[in-house]
């Protein structure tokens, strides 16, 4: 076997290209041509892989492959064939789960000799770590129309629980590519929700989105630049540089100073909300110091994101040509890393709401998701409470069974989940706080759920390295400003309650620049800690 053309260390796993010379994905182009063409893309490392040709064939096409893999020293796999593997002198070979073991092809191929293995399961994963994979290729992620005859379709969940268990914490990780399905409308996402903390795949592996396309280079690319953003700006809730606050003195200590930051912010608040709520919410946003913009107009969204604001997705009267802008503005902001909140209003109401939030769901990825105890449950895809409407219908939960839902969507969704009621509860997956704070007129106006979604979001965008802790902020705000309300004389009522708390989450705001922590009662945040 001829020497490895780059050091094992030395890969680049992002974008993984798989070939396919089928007529029905590669076309009438050029195999050759097609990976020459992906790896000026981008493309880290290629597969051939081939069920159907004669061994002749694959010898002088792999040969082929592996002149122009050398020429870009990248390294070159061969699926399966480990005779045509060393025929070629390729780099090494890929394992699926019904071929021969890695330990067998180790022991033919030697220590040298890249092997990789394909893996379902976590029981899979750990297998080929002991045998000696040196890297996995794990799904099948979604279906896919290239392979049918996949076994398991495990989703980003099951990307999840494998890349548990890759790390063995005393012996090695090893890289991870996730398969099946993947492209440019699905990439960040799966990247986004298949981390296990700080376990994250460490690229994807893609046939047709590559070697299907008109332009496998410009397709490559686009590609690349979507997985090294999603890289860079990793969306998990809680970054793994900084650590998080456990202590709930402290974490309330550092609320007045996020607070001060988001009054003096005047930071974009990008609203794509219900039309009954739209003017109020605009209020509230300038009232709490960020600046609202209601754009619904998709194509202007990549620019608005760039302005480091914060999106808002409010699914009240949506129709279909909503639910597209909305995926087109969730897409610009998670290109970027910047956070995007969703609001279910009325995600449990009807089936096509609860089409919709799955729609949402699997076009990208939120930071924060916010709604009643009816949205939350909907999105969950739990729902045992009907909605009137967009209200929550009557609940059967315990407190317990509410905050243990918020937090297991946490961590399903790697976001904030905040389920809102008489009690909020809050959760980045790891810490889940309930909430007291607020007024029951908040209950008795149109629009204060929605525009409650506003502040979070901005709060979020001014505080994004703990964003349970600035989701917390924005509420305190929030709900301070409602009981400061309803204490002043001119609030007889909910009407009067409306101007009656604009005034006060100005006022409120800018006394906690003025003042600080002074600004503040004793016990003025009532915030616990739960241990769900
Ligand atoms: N292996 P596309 S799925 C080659 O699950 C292959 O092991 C899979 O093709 C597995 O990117 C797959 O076109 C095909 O969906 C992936």
């Amino acid at each position: 076997m001829s020497s490895t053309p780059k050091a094992k260390l030395d890969i680049d796993w992002s974008l993984y290209l798989v070939t396919d010379s089928s007529p029905a994905i590669l076309g009438n182009k050029d195999i050759v041509e097609v990976v020459e063409q992906a790896i000026r893309g981008g493309v880290g490392i290629v597969q051939y892989r081939e069920k159907h040709a004669d061994t002749g064939i694959m010898i002088e096409v792999a040969s082929k492959l592996h002149a122009v893999t050398q020429k870009y020293k990248i390294p070159l796999l061969i699926n399966d064939r480990l005779d045509v593997c060393e025929a070629v002198g390729a780099a090494g070979v890929h394992i699926g789960q019904d071929d021969m073991t890695v330990a067998q092809a180790r022991q033919i191929l030697g220590a040298d000799a890249i092997i990789g293995a394909t893996a379902s399961s976590p029981q899979e994963a750990e297998k080929a770590i002991r045998d000696g994979a040196d890297y996995l290729g794990i799904g099948t992620t979604f279906a896919t129309p290239t392979k049918t005859d996949t076994k398991h379709i495990i989703g980003t969940r099951g990307l999840q629980e494998i890349l548990s268990k890759t790390d063995t914490g005393t012996e090695k990780s090893i890289p991870c590519v996730a398969i099946g399905s993947i492209n440019a409308s699905n990439v960040q996402r799966v990247l986004h929700q298949s981390a296990a903390g700080t376990n994250r795949l460490n690229g994807v592996a893609v046939v047709s989105a590559i070697i299907s396309s008109p332009d496998p280079e410009a397709s490559a690319r686009t590609l690349l630049n979507l997985i090294t953003s999603t890289k860079d700006k990793f969306y998990a809730a809680v970054p793994s540089n900084n650590p998080t606050i456990t202590d709930l003195n402290a974490l309330i200590a550092q609320v007045p100073s996020i607070i001060k930051k988001h009054v003096s912010s005047s930071i974009l608040c990008h609203n794509m909300t219900n039309t009954v709520v739209q003017n109020f919410v605009a209020n509230v946003c300038l009232a709490t110091g960020s600046s609202p913009i209601m754009s619904e107009n998709g194509p202007e969204a990549p620019d608005l994101a760039k302005l480091g604001g914060a999106l808002v997705i409010n699914m009240g009267t949506a129709t279909p040509d909503k639910i597209n802008t909305f995926i087109e503005g969730m897409r610009a902001y998670n290109a970027l890393g910047a956070p995007v909140l969703l609001d279910p209003v009325g995600g449990g109401a009807t089936s096509i709401r609860r089409a919709a939030v799955k729609t949402l769901l699997a076009n990208g990825f939120f930071s924060v998701i916010k709604g009643n105890e009816g949205e939350i449950a909907a999105v969950a895809g739990s729902s045992n409470v009907q909605q009137r409407g967009v209200d929550s219908g009557p609940s059967t939960s315990t407190d317990r069974d509410k905050a243990a839902l918020v937090k297991s969507l946490a961590q399903r969704e790697h976001c904030i989940v905040l389920m809102t009621g008489k009690t909020d509860y809050i959760s980045d997956g790891t810490r889940t706080l309930a909430v007291n704070n607020g007024s029951h007129y908040l209950g008795r106006i149109t629009g204060a759920g929605c525009a409650l979604g506003g502040v979070l979001a901005s709060y979020v965008a001014v505080h994004p390295d703990d964003k349970l802790l600035a989701a917390l902020a924005g509420m305190l705000h929030y709900e301070v400003a409602a009981e400061r309300a309803v204490k002043e004389e001119s609030c007889r009522g909910p009407g009067t309650f409306i101007p009656a708390f604009l005034d006060n989450l100005y006022r409120f705001g800018n006394l906690v620049v003025e003042d600080g922590e002074g600004a503040l009662e004793k016990g003025w945040a009532k915030v616990e800690f739960l241990n769900v």
